[in-house]
């Protein structure tokens, strides 16, 4: 049976992997590198990437391309709390010839670096990046858990220190990257309770930093998608330009879809998690209009739901432009394929997905 044991913590989900973490760590712990993060860059990536800043101190940390509300606010709560700055710039503004990339070994522009390290928690692609050193585990319920358990792996062995906060914000990263838990196996409430007693810090306020209460914009943006939807059982001949629907099937609700205006600042990753908290409906589709592609954000009940598969088999995304997790993805679509279109895919892929009867 598995019991929970202060301080004797042996690691979960990097087991066996100490003498090749000890390797990489003495290679590379005085060199000049760079991190990275999967694009659109959530609480789980940045927290993993201020992690690696611990294990290697003259890391610089950059985004692909943009970092979610969540993760904002984290870097500013961790200022608040810890008094500690964390900046992070554009990959492509980066001159370290070293990269190591976390939280995704896919979908990330290595920009011809020499990629040394990866940690990852993701299901195996085809378009893996390939890493000197790699630290996977895709039963890891968050990124961050594997840095950690390699920072205490580390620390064990007598190398470095591992401060107080870096407990604290692993912390956030496993409540962001479950869904406050929806996904959980025995080992992420075992590290969530060695996390929590390590921290000192009272669950409620951890998750308040993983989701944190919304914006005035999202707010106004909640309010109007839900109280506004349409029941439909069908796509109406005449889709409205205003597309807020809930999909019914012999009255029952299946899941909501709705589209965020093109003059919006909120992210759809944000709308679509908190319209999911809000509506407990087994899936929540929030799709916008970017300069270059359709933005398609996907939360489901998981299990029996996985928002990856609904992106891959129901809207037919190519396997490089989605990604995420059972419970949470996101894709994106070419702007040849015409809106109506892309609805139709939504709305015929909820009705096909989710099994009336299972509800
Ligand atoms: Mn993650």
């Amino acid at each position: 049976m598995l019991k929970y044991q202060k301080a004797s913590f042996s690691s979960f989900y990097l087991k066996g992997s100490l003498e090749r973490l000890k390797e990489f760590y003495e290679k590379y712990k005085d060199k000049e590198l760079a991190v990275t993060t999967h694009k659109n860059a959530d609480t789980d990536a940045i927290v993993s990437a201020i992690l690696i800043k611990v294990m290697f101190p003259k890391a610089k940390l950059y985004i692909q391309d943009i970092m979610n509300y969540p993760a904002q606010y984290l870097l500013k709560w961790v200022k608040k709390a810890f008094n500690l700055v964390f900046e992070f710039k554009k990959l492509q503004e980066s001159k370290e010839e070293l990269l190591i990339v976390v939280d995704t070994s896919g979908n990330a522009n290595c920009f011809n670096k020499k990629v040394i390290g990866i940690f990852d928690h993701h299901e195996p692609k085809g378009t893996n990046i390939k890493g000197e050193y790699e630290f996977k585990n895709s039963k890891a319920p968050a990124n961050a858990l594997l840095v950690w358990e390699a920072l205490i792996l580390l620390e064990s062995e007598g190398l470095l220190k591992v401060p107080k906060w870096v407990h604290t914000v692993s912390a956030i990263a496993l409540i962001s990257d479950t869904a406050r838990f929806e996904r959980g196996d025995p080992g992420t409430f075992i590290s969530m309770a060695s996390l929590l007693e390590l921290s000192g810090r009272p669950y409620g306020e951890l998750r308040q930093v993983a989701f944190p209460h919304p914006s005035r914009e999202s707010l106004e943006w909640l309010i109007e998608a839900l109280g506004d939807a349409l029941l439909i059982e069908s796509i109406p001949e005449k889709v409205e330009p205003r597309k807020r629907y809930i999909i019914v099937k012999n009255g029952t609700p299946l899941g909501l879809l709705t589209k965020i205006p093109e003059n919006s600042s909120v992210r759809a990753g944000d709308i679509s998690s908190n319209l999911k908290q809000l509506t407990n409906l087994p899936i929540v589709v929030v799709y916008r209009k970017l300069e270059t592609e359709w933005r398609v954000s996907v939360r489901t009940s998981n299990p029996p739901y996985d928002a990856v598969t609904f992106l891959n088999d129901y809207l037919k995304c190519e396997q490089t432009k989605c990604g995420g997790h059972p419970g949470a993805s996101g894709g994106s679509f070419s702007l040849e394929i015409p809106e109506e279109e892309l609805v139709k895919r939504i709305v015929e892929g909820i009705k096909n997905y989710i099994k009336i009867e299972e509800l």
